[in-house]
């Protein structure tokens, strides 16, 4: 009777240490082996806010990078919170801080420019935002953004350069003219970076190089400038088609035959770059696929369930030719 009182007093105690201290007694023992424990996951996609923060309008590219997300968020129930930053960083980080604010679940970006998001990076981290990057990459430290999906831009780089090379093989001058993109963004850095790595055994100088801002506006006058100063160029490389498109309308006016006289060699492969190489004005076109919507959604489920995710992921591309460019225009996307 007395063993019954002492383990009925003891009871009373942990029962109260327990309630006082809100630690509870140890859960049940784990379910059987056989069932995997359920993880409720962090969030579904379906139903998540995400603000997404796009560079701007610049091109064709730009334009089906967009139309993707806008409508693969539709078709699987993501509220996408677009925004264009018309190509001016401090949109880009203006938006951003919007977007904290608002306490969105996911950022998704396209960096204007490698560095000058370390404050806001920062803000999302402490408001426990993930932060996506998409196409482009950031200068920044691993943990302060979730992952990035993107083209590996060195290698395009590197294959245009080699593309080059082959090109002005046999050429008596090896002079080539390059024109890049915005300048401090990711593919103007790295495409120049594989550029001159790929050139760097086959004896082309790269006589200019200058931004032509995605654009074919700019990228035109910038051509027209360099023939006036001098015609005893053999190669263009354009760090997108919009650029090369302007470098041929200039190679053109100036009484040259591009893609003949001049080579010319771009980086996007859409239907504007695949038409020139088909009217023999552009010789080679490096991809860069824009259409990198569901491959990041899905990877930002897996994420948000807590799985593990690469920190990041080349999208998968190739080269073009004006050989069979006409049976594989109908065939592209953007
Ligand atoms: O090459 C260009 C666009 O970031 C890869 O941006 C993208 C680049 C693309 O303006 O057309």
């Amino acid at each position: 009777m007395k063993n019954k009182k002492v383990i009925f007093m003891v009871a009373i105690v942990l029962v109260t240490l327990f309630a006082s201290t809100g630690c509870q007694p140890a859960a049940p023992t784990a379910a059987p082996a056989t069932e995997a424990p359920t993880a409720a996951p962090v969030k579904e996609l379906k139903g998540l806010t995400v603000g997404f923060i796009q560079t701007g309008t610049e091109g064709a590219w730009r334009a089906a990078n967009t139309a993707d997300f806008k409508e693969t968020a539709t078709a699987r129930g993501i509220n996408l919170k677009f925004y264009d930053a018309q190509n001016k960083l401090e949109n880009q980080i203006s938006a951003f801080s919007g977007f904290i604010a608002d306490k969105v679940d996911v950022i998704i970006l396209s960096p204007l420019e490698t560095k000058g998001f370390d404050a806001v990076l920062q803000a999302a981290k402490d408001a426990k935002i993930p932060v996506v990057l998409q196409d482009r990459r950031l200068d920044t430290s691993e943990d302060m953004y979730a992952f990035l999906i993107g083209s590996d831009m060195v290698e395009e780089g590197r294959k245009a350069g080699k593309e080059m090379c082959k090109l002005l093989e046999g050429s008596t001058n090896k002079n080539v003219v390059e024109i890049q993109g915005n300048v401090g963004s990711s593919p103007q850095i790295d495409r120049g970076k594989g550029f001159r790595e790929g050139i760097a055994d086959c004896g082309i100088t790269i006589t200019q190089s200058q931004t032509g801002n995605w654009s074919t506006t700019e990228a035109k006058a910038v051509m027209e400038a360099w023939l006036k100063q001098s015609t005893d160029i053999q190669g263009v490389f354009a760090q997108n088609d919009e650029e090369g498109l302007g470098a041929i309308q200039a190679i053109e006016e100036a009484g040259l035959k591009p893609g003949v006289d001049i080579k010319v060699i771009s980086v996007d492969a859409t239907k504007g770059g695949f038409q020139a190489m088909i009217d023999g004005k552009l010789n080679v076109v490096v991809e860069c696929n824009p259409l990198l919507a569901n491959q990041i959604f899905d990877m930002l489920d897996k994420y948000l369930k807590g799985e593990q995710v690469p920190k990041y992921t080349p999208s998968q591309e190739g080269v073009f030719y004006p050989d069979n460019a006409a049976e594989v225009l109908p065939t592209r996307k953007y």
